[in-house]
């Protein structure tokens, strides 16, 4: 395999200042032919023109209208060199596509019929030959043509120029789009679709047009995303002073896609199931994606598109820019809906949700073999560093630049950012020095953050000197090392602070030396390995409540007994620590019973913890959301990774006991709670109603796991009736998830109910691999049950949503049916890998994946894995993606 470094970067001696394309669409012999400007690059050594090209026929090649001589073309793996001479050349290309066969979904593809793009981050190369990196940044105009009856749209990024007629049935249509961008933002699509539109006046007055295209019955689903779309030109407006730019903007839904969605300059295109939405098919947590979805993608207009990256390294740029930047808006959202008095628990519950989504899924990553800093410094292929750590920790860095440097100074730099950077493409060191420049502050320290991998771990001791009335904390930090990382220096860390008195009360802050009060949460920054601060007119002992809000990406460690957390759950003034100490409350439940079931002994959940539990339960001044988190127990997947080995067999057995001893014991709680959080009315889609409709599924998932007979009555009632789908499907799950003959039985209805839509079977998939078994030794493995559904008509390996719902579901979402002691899982998970491989080295090298941390595992499961590791890593003609994976995890 070839590693890409990044030291390795080095400007082109040719750029393209404009590209003509001429698109003839046919399923197997699309002709592409393509005219580049090209310009040479008079502040570079000069050299060839290097034009990246894969899976395509080169049928033609021109330079100034005349064919290229031979001697002019250098063929080389992944592309040609072509001479040129003086300063401008003009470089005709022909090439041949056979989009019908493209199961790879990168380049030209089709699904359902249509022809759809995507090219980031290299799938512009499978298309024409181009200099297919984002630094070179061209102006383009593109002709479609097509059969009419069979694609009767045809869409292109910018503005429509030209439409018309052709012979032979065909018809064409010329867009053009006023912005200079790199290849990776092309997109074309050519379909039977239809839109909904709106027309908006931005806020300088001008009319935008605004389309949702999806397949003709899906029509009455897009009225949600229509609406994302303009909560989400509004706020950048507001936010930011940040404009819709261009006269059209387009969300084309298409059923075959990798990834959620990709952000093509003004022709945005959506795997279908982040942009359809109807009450009766999607979930509120279906909504809420949707909005942040659109968001996300809406928001790169600025963040990656104006500005764009330099190369593929400076990836977390603009992706966890724009990641921080749909996080704050979906915040925003919440906290509106929530009204004045709401709105820090509705923000707290965004926040809860995004740290979940760190914790389970980055943490992990930055504790395996594919750890790597936020800018890494080497990839063999780019598709494998679209990772949690480049998204999410990215975010997180952002966040904390946030903190840092208060809301007015990070303003003012993302001002400064785009008033240098407008249409460049530019590195991560150009962001943060606008940041510095713009507040006057040296983030030298700060940027070790885009170089070290791993997750810092923060140590945190407090001693109370009674008869001074002073808390001393003492925060330490420890950087583990990470492949190619084995010493690590200090980082800036901003930690939030906050100490209680013994009345749950938030103290005023003090620092020694200090003239005066300065509130009752206070940012330290940490940027030694031990550093102390000595808090003073300190009425009694304080409990700490250190890292608020999650203020750093850190695994924070402080001795604090059960008692002190059972406080923190009851008493802490911010919402996300008060979640935190009821999650790190429930960890050490569940872990020590998984302990005590691998030593034999009886299984006994503490009744402290049940009392702790049933009090944020009844606590009616926390809004539902908010106690829909607070009694969730963490995720399974969350807690293997933290339990070392990790034995998913006997943590299976544990979360069953605490699950079972949360249903029963406070059964009482829950039905009340069940009765009291009913949402009469309609089914619309509001924060308040997804919070209690949350609360009440969670009241099901706990009564029906504790056998309780009233609750699964409960739940096959609001199965049989439910008016939408939140309530189907958590009543539905909730039997399933407990192996019940309800559950068994409801997942047949649900099949006859929604069998011809591919979404929710989708749903379907997904939830009968995620379940447990009630009694392991009387039932199948689950694993059967997954293998007899991969022949399933509803099911197909080709499309990836299928794939994610029905393997990664079981993979990566049912650990203790997956990782079966004689290894059975494993051996299907490698067939599927090298199956998979084949058609669709990205979605099979996300599947590869999820044993990456196996070295985390019990031995007698390590030797099981390994060897079908191996299996993979020797399978002749394996796609660098997977090859990547494989070839780290076995390092
Ligand atoms: N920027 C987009 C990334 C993306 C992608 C990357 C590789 C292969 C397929 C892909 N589809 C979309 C999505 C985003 O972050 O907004
Ligand atoms: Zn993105």
């Amino acid at each position: 395999p070839v590693t890409i470094h990044r030291g390795d970067y080095a400007p082109l001696p040719w750029t393209v200042e404009a590209v003509e394309l001429r698109i003839e669409l046919d399923p197997t012999a699309t002709r592409v032919s393509s005219t580049l400007t090209c310009v040479r690059n008079p502040n570079v050594e000069a050299g060839p023109l290097r034009l990246f090209g894969e899976s395509m026929e080169l049928v033609e090649l021109r330079i100034d209208g005349l064919v290229a001589s031979t001697t002019r073309i250098t063929h080389e793996h992944g592309g040609l060199l072509v001479q040129l001479d003086g300063d401008r050349a003009e470089v005709s290309i022909v090439t041949h596509v056979d989009p019908s066969s493209n199961t790879t979904l990168s380049g030209l593809y089709m699904s359902r019929g249509g022809y759809f793009t995507q090219c980031e981050a290299e799938g512009f190369r499978r298309i024409t030959y181009f200099p297919d990196r984002p630094d070179v940044m061209s102006r383009y105009r593109v002709t479609i043509t097509a059969d009419r009856e069979a694609c009767p749209v045809l869409l292109s990024n910018g503005n429509l120029i030209d439409s018309g007629e052709l012979d032979d049935g065909r018809h064409f249509a010329q867009w053009e789009d006023p912005f200079p961008k790199p290849s990776y933002l092309f997109a074309l699509v050519a379909a039977k679709l239809v839109c909904l539109e709106r027309k908006l006046e931005t806020m300088s007055g001008r009319e935008v047009l605004l389309q949702v295209w999806v397949e003709e019955g899906n029509l009455d689903r897009t009225e949600h995303a229509m609406d994302s779309l303009i909560r989400s030109l509004r706020w950048d407006e507001q936010a930011f002073g940040l404009e819709l730019d261009l006269d059209r903007f387009m969300i084309v839904a298409v059923s075959d896609f990798n990834m959620g969605a990709m952000e093509n300059k003004g022709l945005n295109i959506f795997n279908a199931k982040f942009v359809l939405a109807r009450p009766d098919t999607a979930t509120d947590v279906d909504y809420e994606r949707i909005e942040s979805v659109v968001a996300h993608e809406y928001f790169h207009n600025w963040t990656g598109n104006r500005v764009t990256c330099r190369d593929w390294f400076q990836l977390t740029l603009k992706e966890g820019l724009t990641v921080f930047r749909d996080q704050q808006f979906s915040a925003d959202m919440l906290a509106e809906a929530a009204g004045e008095e709401g709105a820090a628990s509705a923000r707290a519950v965004k926040r809860i949700d995004d740290v979940k989504v760190l914790r389970t899924s980055q943490f992990a990553e930055d504790a395996g073999p594919m750890a790597h800093p936020i800018r890494p410094e080497s990839y063999q292929e780019i598709n494998n560093f679209y990772t949690a750590t480049v998204y999410e920790k990215g975010a997180e860095v952002i966040r904390m630049l946030h903190t840092l440097l208060g809301h007015e100074g990070f303003r003012s730099g993302i001002d400064l950012y785009f008033s240098y950077h407008d249409g460049q493409a530019v590195t991560c060191d150009d962001f943060v020095d606008c940041m510095a420049e713009a507040t006057g502050r040296d983030l030298e320290q700060f940027m070790l953050w885009y170089s070290q991998a791993g997750t810092p771990i923060v140590r945190a001791n407090g001693k109370w000197l009674a008869g001074d009335g002073i808390y001393v904390l003492t925060l330490s930090q420890h950087l583990p090392p990470t492949p190619g990382q084995p010493e690590k220096a200090p980082q800036l860390i901003p930690v939030a602070v906050g100490l209680i008195d013994p009345d749950g009360m938030d103290m005023p802050l003090r620092f020694e030396g200090e003239s005066h009060v300065g509130g009752t949460t206070r940012v330290l920054e940490l940027g030694e390995t031990e550093q102390t601060w000595r808090f003073v007119d300190l009425p009694s002992a304080p409990v700490p409540s250190l890292l608020r809000g999650f203020s750093a990406p850190v695994r924070l460690e402080l001795d604090e007994d059960d008692e002190c957390l059972a406080f923190r759950m009851a008493n802490d003034s911010d919402p996300f620590n008060r979640w935190d100490a009821g999650q790190r409350y429930a960890e050490r439940v569940v872990l020590s019973l998984a302990e005590s079931h691998e030593h034999g002994k009886l299984l006994e959940v503490p009744a402290a913890f049940l009392n702790a539990v049933r009090s944020t339960l009844c606590d009616d001044s926390l809004d539902a959301a908010f106690r829909a988190q607070a009694c969730a127990l963490p995720g399974e997947t969350y807690l293997l990774e933290r339990m070392r080995p990790a034995d998913p067999t006997s943590l299976r057995v544990a979360m069953q006991a605490v699950f079972a001893a949360m249903g029963a014991g406070l059964a009482d709680v829950w039905l009340r709670t069940y009765h009291d959080m009913e949402v009469n009315g309609a089914y619309r889609y509001h924060p308040g109603d997804a919070g209690r409709r949350a609360l009440r599924n969670l009241a099901l998932r706990y009564l029906v796991a504790g056998g309780v007979s009233e609750g699964v009555s409960r739940a096959g009632t609001q199965f049989e009736y439910a008016s939408n789908m939140t309530e189907c499907f958590g009543a539905l799950a909730a039997l399933v998830m407990s192996g019940t003959n309800e559950g068994r039985d409801g997942l047949e209805v649900f099949y006859s109910r929604y069998r011809d839509d591919a979404l929710v079977m989708d749903k379907w998939f997904a939830l009968q691999v995620m379940a447990w078994r009630r009694d392991p030794s009387e039932e199948a493995p689950v694993l059967d049950r997954v293998a007899s559904l991969l022949g399933h008509d509803a099911f197909s390996m080709s499309n990836p949503n299928k794939v994610y719902a029905l393997l990664g579901s079981f993979f990566r979402g049912n650990p203790g049916e997956f990782h079966l002691p004689d290894g059975s899982g494993y051996a299907f998970w490698a067939d599927r890998v090298i199956e998979l491989d084949r058609a669709n080295p990205q979605v099979a090298s996300r599947m590869a994946r999820t044993l990456e941390n196996w070295r985390h595992f019990a031995p007698h499961l390590q030797d099981e894995i390994r060897s079908q590791l191996e299996r993979v890593a020797s399978t002749d003609g394996l796609s660098p993606d997977v090859s990547e994976i494989v070839g780290k995890a076995l390092a």
